[in-house]
């Protein structure tokens, strides 16, 4: 069996981070080992007074009693991370536990619709970026490409050449895979574009637009994508899984009319998950 580190935060209630990385990821037969960094109430998003225990004293500690015991990962999942001195820490987890042949994935979690998170200031975007430099693959949105790489964000609609010049310049930082999220030409459609520079490959997958901005959406994405490149789909069939699972995880949460700060309805969406994985 792989086994998967994954290390963000626990947002008490919200559907996000942990409580999605760890359900979805297991749900996919593969091992996962959480590092948790802070424990939340609730996440960020639209949510006020929410509680925060930062748990960057405790990042060290675990990384070293882990390389105590020796443990392999096959893939390391980062996502929402507090501060400067957890993107040192988590880079030093990297330099620790790399190898030959596992997997770097880091999803720079700090910002959507073109404004940073409320906790983040624009010099965390640096700090982030050179976090990426380490990775295998990053799934940026948008707004996050364009703070990655220093740029204006645009809100769209884009069209292929845009879109092929940042997946481009976003590998130029380190990575040799970028997803990224959140990319549509027409109104109609939203999904994600793929850049493989190993192979010179850009691929794009698309779903019909569910109106209305759903929490949680990038983590459920991104450990969807995960989950299927472990599984050895290639990484413009594992983001189509990944579009593919979010979006009917989304129409179903609009569906009931459920408040868009709850998270999304991941958990019945899992069945075809497993189906388009070809595990169920
Ligand atoms: O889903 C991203 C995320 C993760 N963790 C926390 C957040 C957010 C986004 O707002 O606030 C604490």
């Amino acid at each position: 069996m792989k086994r998967v580190a994954a290390i963000h935060d626990i947002s008490g209630f919200g559907k996000c981070s942990l409580t999605v990385a760890l359900p979805v990821i297991s749900a996919a037969g593969i091992e996962v080992a959480v590092l948790p960094t802070a424990v939340l109430s609730t996440h960020t998003g639209g949510f006020t007074h929410f509680t925060y225990r930062d748990l960057t004293e405790d990042i060290q500690p675990i990384a070293d009693h882990w390389k105590s015991l020796e443990i392999k990962f096959d893939a390391i999942y980062t996502g929402f991370l507090g501060s400067f001195e957890q993107l040192d820490l988590v880079g030093r987890f990297f330099d620790t536990f790399k190898t030959g042949d596992n997997l770097i994935l880091v999803d720079p979690v700090m910002a959507d619709n073109g404004e940073l998170y409320k906790i983040f200031t624009p010099e965390f975007a640096v700090g982030m970026s050179r976090l990426c430099k380490k990775a295998d693959i990053i799934v940026p949105n948008l707004t996050e490409a364009a703070l990655l790489l220093g740029e204006t964000y645009n809100p769209g609609p884009y069209d292929e050449k845009y879109i092929s010049g940042l997946l481009k310049k976003l590998s130029d930082l380190g990575p040799k895979q970028i997803v990224l999220t959140g990319v549509f030409f027409n109104e109609k459609e939203l999904g994600a574009a793929t850049y493989d520079a190993g192979t010179g490959e850009i691929a794009y997958s698309f779903e019909n637009r569910v109106p209305g901005y759903y929490h949680g959406t990038g983590d459920v994405f991104g450990s969807a994508l995960l989950a299927a490149v472990m599984n050895g789909f290639s990484l413009s069939e594992a983001a189509g899984i990944a579009v593919r699972f979010t979006t009917s995880a989304i129409r179903k949460t609009a569906a009931a009319g459920t408040d868009i700060r709850f998270g999304v309805n991941f958990e019945q969406t899992i069945p075809e998950f497993l189906r388009d994985l070809r595990i169920d």
